[in-house]
């Protein structure tokens, strides 16, 4: 699919936000891929975010390679390292990790990154990422070695999305983990998403449709869920999911 920046701004546009999927490698077969897809499509969802912090034994190409058979809705890289750039999805979120201070996770693996994208024709999608504190330690603060913002802080959290916002980056993330206890603050969304004009883009530990929907509702512009619908009992909540954010 040709510039998902625009196909995601037209559905935040016309739905008021757009409902993305994270699919982990290591947690999904070929097999089940084909089901998972379908209902994630007849509930209405606009896309599909790809990769992992950790990938243990998670094929990315053949992961991506099994989505795009049977959906035309975009697949975008959310790289847990440089290791997860693929030729075979639409586009990638080419994030900076702005909630830390760790140079390669700010321009260290981007110089790496960046040719390799190029060449594949990957769209990237220029994302200030922020992990927010949400409970026990996360893979991702583990693995990035950084320190979360403080869920207490949100004037951090909508100053440091602003510096984002000028250096022109397209989206700020709030993260608060995959799998966290917590998710982000709703004051901390409201926070940020009336300092910047960039989408805000919410995920980790949204397990309900309410929850959802109060991000929404408190300015997040893109929603991610990840482990709630890996387990297959929860899926016929997808749509309900996929109503609440986009407020029907
Ligand atoms: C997306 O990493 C999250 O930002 C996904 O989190 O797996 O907790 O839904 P969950």
């Amino acid at each position: 699919m040709a510039n998902i920046d625009a196909y995601l701004k037209e559905k935040i546009a016309s739905s008021g936000a757009a409902y993305l999927i994270l699919i982990d490698p290591d947690k999904i077969t070929s097999e089940e891929t084909p089901a998972f897809i379908q209902d994630c499509e007849e509930a209405g969802v606009d896309g599909f975010l790809i990769g992992g912090s950790l990938m243990m034994h998670g094929d990315l190409d053949k992961a991506i390679s099994d989505v795009k058979e049977c959906t035309k809705l975009p697949v975008i890289i959310f790289p847990g390292s440089i290791n997860q750039v693929s030729a075979k999805a639409d586009a990638i979120l080419f994030i900076s990790l702005i909630s830390g201070r760790n140079p390669e996770h700010l321009i260290g693996k981007h110089v790496m990154a960046a040719p390799l994208i190029k060449r594949y024709g990957l769209e990237p999608l220029p994302t200030g990422y922020m992990l927010i504190e949400s409970g026990a330690k996360t893979t991702a603060e583990y693995i990035s070695g950084s320190s979360p913002i403080p869920r207490n802080k949100p004037e951090i959290a909508a100053a440091t999305a602003l510096a984002a916002q000028f250096m022109g980056m397209k989206y700020v993330y709030l993260e608060a983990g995959s799998g966290a206890e917590r998710p982000v603050p709703f004051e901390m969304v409201k926070l940020v998403s009336e300092m910047v004009d960039i989408p805000v883009i919410a995920g980790g530990g949204i397990r309900d449709a309410e929850t959802a929907a109060e991000m929404v509702r408190s300015g997040a512009k893109i929603i991610v869920t990840g482990n709630y619908f890996e387990s297959p009992e929860n899926r016929p909540r997808l749509k309900e999911f996929s109503r609440a954010i986009k407020g029907k």
